[in-house]
């Protein structure tokens, strides 16, 4: 028997049993994924154009694909498709050959070379038919009873359909055997692979049982958290306010983050900080930032320090012998960053608390986590060292989680519900060797031009909890040796 089910609005139901979409529905539809090119940053780049990744998408609740394993990169062969597919929860097989249908099959179980046949009733096989205007999808579960796929150590194998089969760009096609179909509309009787694809199916719909934090998203907490935070004081009375360095990749966000934070005290969007996107950093000055509140102009008992976005070159971007001096609080605002003429390394002993660094920020953008290069990781290793070693707190501050997560996008209140953020501060905390509590996700503002109010609630929580760590930091440090060495 065959069937054929959609699950987008956009469908049109034809007698014949197979839907069309209208693709420019699809285009206007605000519940699509984002393009994965956003993410996937990786030379290896994905055959799906927007428009076919888009109704690949449609099949499931609020998706995003991320691409595993390319054949034409990765070889035609079950090992490397294993090597990248195992263990990577829900998949998305995609098969290309000369008939322009995109086909293949969807699994919510993990290949991981059991050797056991696995029964999953969430899969199913597809077909994209691109030949007109009018994409058509067709989706064929899987038969009552029967399983999805057989986990060996060979090629993916869907039972009717194997794909990579004997290590080669063949399809070995037999409708029956687990699911039912009509070999010509699945892929067109062309069993030659042109290229093939898998995806890890992200999201998926499905929110964390329970969040992972509890934000109070309430119209009070705004106040309550701007009342907090003008309010805190240093515990260390010879320091007046908490110094926290912001560091991180170019264009990850350091300076959109202090803007945001001003803009929420000051009670609309502003940019005093040069911000956006420019291959090299945008910010080449270190700069200490004042934030104002709103109604006294008073400034915050907190600055703000932006500086120049890290490289992987050795000779392109902030420098380490830089950042460890500012850590010590000898470098003055404006300081001219120069990534060919560093400063030199200085042995003198680090300026009075009041001028020092309490907190740093790693500032990482979501979507880029996992791309993040070697050489980027080596240099933010050794600038924690240098932090450890001073005892300066540390977090981590995970930007444009908007971009990153539709399902945060359409609502930001179910950020601590996403299962790709989730995983993608698991990923942040262990690939900078920081715990999961240090791990601080905010959106920044970027392109709107009026405040919002969860924006600005979850902002404000990222606020205390540097205020948190640098309580923290100062609980650490002897009060009386710091007074003492003033004297001197
Ligand atoms: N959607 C979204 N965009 C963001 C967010 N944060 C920053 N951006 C955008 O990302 C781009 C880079 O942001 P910047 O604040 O300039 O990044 P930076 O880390 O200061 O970059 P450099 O100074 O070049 O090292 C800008 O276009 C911002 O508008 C965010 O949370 N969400
Ligand atoms: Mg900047």
């Amino acid at each position: 028997m065959k069937t054929h089910f959609v699950v987008s609005p956009c469908a049109v139901y034809h007698n014949d049993g197979h839907f069309t979409f209208n693709l420019q529905h699809h285009l206007d539809a605000s519940f699509f994924c984002l393009p994965c090119s956003r993410d996937i940053m990786s030379a290896v780049k994905s055959n799906l154009s927007k428009e076919q990744e888009r109704m690949l998408c449609s099949m499931f609740d609020q998706a995003k694909l991320s691409l595993l394993f390319k054949a034409s990169v990765h070889g035609y062969s079950g090992s490397s498709f294993h090597q990248k597919c195992d263990n990577q929860g829900p998949t998305i097989t995609v098969a290309y050959n000369n008939s322009a249908l995109v086909y293949g099959g969807y699994v919510s179980k993990d290949f991981a070379q059991t050797g056991q046949d696995v029964y999953d009733e969430k899969a199913f096989l597809f077909s994209l038919d691109c030949r007109s205007e009018d994409f058509i999808l067709r989706q064929v579960p899987v038969t009552n009873g029967q399983p999805a796929f057989n986990d060996g150590a060979y090629s993916p194998n869907f039972g009717s359909l194997i794909f990579l089969y004997n290590n080669s760009n063949n399809v070995l096609s037999n409708p029956g055997n687990y699911f039912n179909f009509d070999p010509a509309e699945i892929h067109g009787n062309d069993l030659v692979l042109t290229e093939c694809e898998v995806y890890r199916v992200e999201g998926c719909g499905e929110y964390l049982t329970k969040p992972l934090r509890n934000i109070d998203w309430s119209p009070g907490k705004r106040n309550e958290l701007m009342e907090a935070i003008k309010s805190w004081k240093p515990v260390i009375t010879s320091v007046s306010k908490a110094r926290v360095l912001l560091v991180g990749p170019v264009g990850s966000g350091k300076s959109s983050f202090f803007n945001s934070v001003s803009s929420v005290f000051r009670g609309h969007v502003t940019s005093q900080a040069n911000t956006g996107s420019a291959g090299t950093s945008v910010t080449t000055q270190f700069r200490t930032y004042s934030i104002l509140s709103d109604s006294s102009r008073n400034p915050l008992p907190i600055i703000l320090c932006d500086t120049m976005g890290l490289e992987s070159d050795s000779n392109a971007g902030v420098d380490i012998v830089d950042l460890t001096r500012i850590l010590k609080g000898h470098v003055q605002d404006r300081y001219q960053f120069n990534p060919a003429v560093p400063m030199e390394e200085d042995g003198c002993k680090s300026a009075r608390l009041n001028d020092r660094i309490h907190c740093v920020v790693y500032v990482v953008d979501s979507c880029k986590v996992k791309f993040l290069p070697d050489k980027t990781l080596e240099k933010l290793a050794a600038l924690r060292r240098k932090v450890s070693r001073l005892g300066v707190a540390q977090l981590v501050l995970l930007t444009k989680v908007d971009e990153a997560c539709p399902i945060v996008e359409d609502d930001l209140k179910k950020i601590y519900q996403s299962h790709y953020i989730e995983r993608t501060m698991k990923q942040v905390a262990a690939r900078l060797g920081v715990s999961m509590s240090a791990v601080i996700p905010v959106k920044n503002y970027s392109r709107e031009l009026e405040l919002e109010h969860d924006t600005d609630i979850l902002l404000l929580s990222a606020v205390i909890q540097i205020l948190r760590a640098v309580d923290s930091y100062f609980d650490d440090v002897d009060q009386d040796a710091e007074e003492g060495s003033l004297r001197v």
